[in-house]
């Protein structure tokens, strides 16, 4: 059988991020997004980082969601040599609480953009990537109506609970 070729490629900087970059990881097999995970370090890896970003576009990704901490130049770097969308995921280490690795990532050049989202917010990076895989595929649009639709009526649930 073929290898199923990864549409999100999911890369951090350490695998001590992985605690982190999980949700994101378990956003996309609920949605059963094809994808890859990788330690890819802007620092200690650099020529592999390169050659990830440059060769992500003709391996069939999609989508890059990258996360990293502290002096986290992983995101924007990526971006930096790849023309796909980059979403950023600021990971939080022991000292001072992800705020080093989100001003790290979030102020980009104006011409390389990494959207970025909040300090451990990586399942919001998860659902990014299925967004955009939504925009040109209609059964995960469909299927990402009725997440929002659970939300929905999870939110309601619990209004029905506080009443008891
Ligand atoms: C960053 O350094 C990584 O993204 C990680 O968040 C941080 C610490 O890495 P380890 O020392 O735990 O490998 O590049």
């Amino acid at each position: 059988m073929p290898a199923i070729t990864p549409l999100v490629g999911v890369i951090m900087g350490s695998d001590s991020d992985f605690s982190v970059m999980a949700d994101a990881v378990a956003v996309l097999n609920d949605f059963g997004i094809s994808h890859e995970v990788q330690v890819v370090s802007a620092h200690r890896t650099p020529e592999k980082m390169i050659d990830y970003g440059r060769t992500a576009r003709d391996r069939g990704l999609k989508v890059i969601i990258a996360g990293a901490g502290g002096a986290a130049h992983l995101p924007g770097m990526i971006a930096a040599v790849t023309t796909l969308p980059v979403v950023g995921v600021p990971v939080p280490l022991a000292r001072l609480d992800g705020l080093d690795s989100l001003l790290s990532i979030v102020q980009m050049p104006a011409g390389i953009p990494v959207a970025t989202v909040s300090i451990g917010g990586a399942k919001n990076a998860g659902l990014i990537a299925v967004s955009i895989l939504s925009t040109f595929d209609d059964t995960l649009a469909g299927k990402l109506g009725d997440y929002r639709e659970e939300l929905t009526a999870s939110v309601e649930m619990k209004n029905q609970d506080l009443q008891a």
